[in-house]
């Protein structure tokens, strides 16, 4: 927890005159640039600094509000308020069929994931038709929020027939470790990549400003077989990730090699 005080200081000595919230919102930007709070530390609750600061919750809630929408701060839904992490930019090659947890484990970062949702549905028509699944099939569906090293960089709605994967509650760090698991590895996919701004559920689940950019990733994986296996849509935060595609020159027909 950062220290209520230390927020505080500077904000008795800043000038009076401007709103009550600019001041408030000055004095937490001096602590963060003084180092008295840093990244990933939770700020004192609402009621805190508006008791110690002398000011109405309202005026917290601006300030605060203030910084998050520039991404100085970021608000955990249920758990509070946090000095933003500086992203680190991940770069991805678009011509590996990897996981998510093997991506970031060869970079030496820890993973881990916070389940959004996970059971056996009917499909959708979208489901029905990727999936190659019927009207009386089932399918499941895993969703998650990808966190790397403790910044959240991607929200992942995987859908897979429930034929393939009867028990989604039994997935556990890794889908591809549980598919491996049952002979249904991917070995084959198909990404299609378009940029968006993200909505507000989307947003707050990934802790950053509504409207900030995304890239939308819908994922089609295929067995050894041409059967598709999994159909995800993943919603990566544009300002943490690059995919990066190698080119080369096709040597033309008849060209010495
Ligand atoms: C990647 C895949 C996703 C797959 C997941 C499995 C993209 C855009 N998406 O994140 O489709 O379901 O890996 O990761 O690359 P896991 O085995 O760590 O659960």
């Amino acid at each position: 927890m950062a220290d209520a005080g230390a927020i505080f200081e500077a904000m008795r000595l800043s000038p009076a005159g401007a709103p009550l919230y600019l001041r408030l919102r000055r004095s937490i930007e001096d602590a963060l640039k003084r180092g008295a709070i840093g990244p990933g530390d939770a700020l004192p609750s609402e009621r805190d600094i508006a008791a110690r600061a002398d000011v109405s919750r309202v005026t917290v809630r601006k300030a605060v509000q203030d910084l998050v929408r520039d991404g100085l701060l970021i608000q955990r839904h249920g758990s509070g308020t946090f000095v933003a992490r500086p992203v680190g930019r991940v770069e991805q090659p678009l011509s590996r069929l990897t996981s998510f947890t093997e991506d970031m484990a060869r970079r030496g970062m820890t993973v881990r994931s916070e389940w959004l949702e996970r059971g056996i549905h009917a499909p959708s028509p979208d489901e029905m038709m990727v999936l190659g699944l019927s009207a009386t099939e089932m399918v499941a569906r895993v969703c998650r929020l990808r966190v790397a090293d403790e910044t959240p960089l991607a929200i992942e709605r995987a859908a897979l027939s429930a034929a393939v994967l009867p028990d989604p509650g039994a997935v556990g760090a890794s889908l591809y470790a549980a598919l491996e698991q049952t002979g249904h590895r991917p070995v084959r996919a198909v990404q299609r990549i378009s940029a968006a701004n993200l909505g507000e559920a989307d947003a707050r689940i990934l802790g950053v400003p509504e409207g900030s950019a995304s890239l939308n990733i819908a994922r089609i994986s295929y067995l050894g077989s041409g059967r598709v296996i999994e159909y995800t849509r993943s919603v990566y935060r544009g300002d943490a990730y690059d995919f990066v595609a190698e080119l080369s020159l096709r040597p033309a027909e008849g060209a010495p090699a």
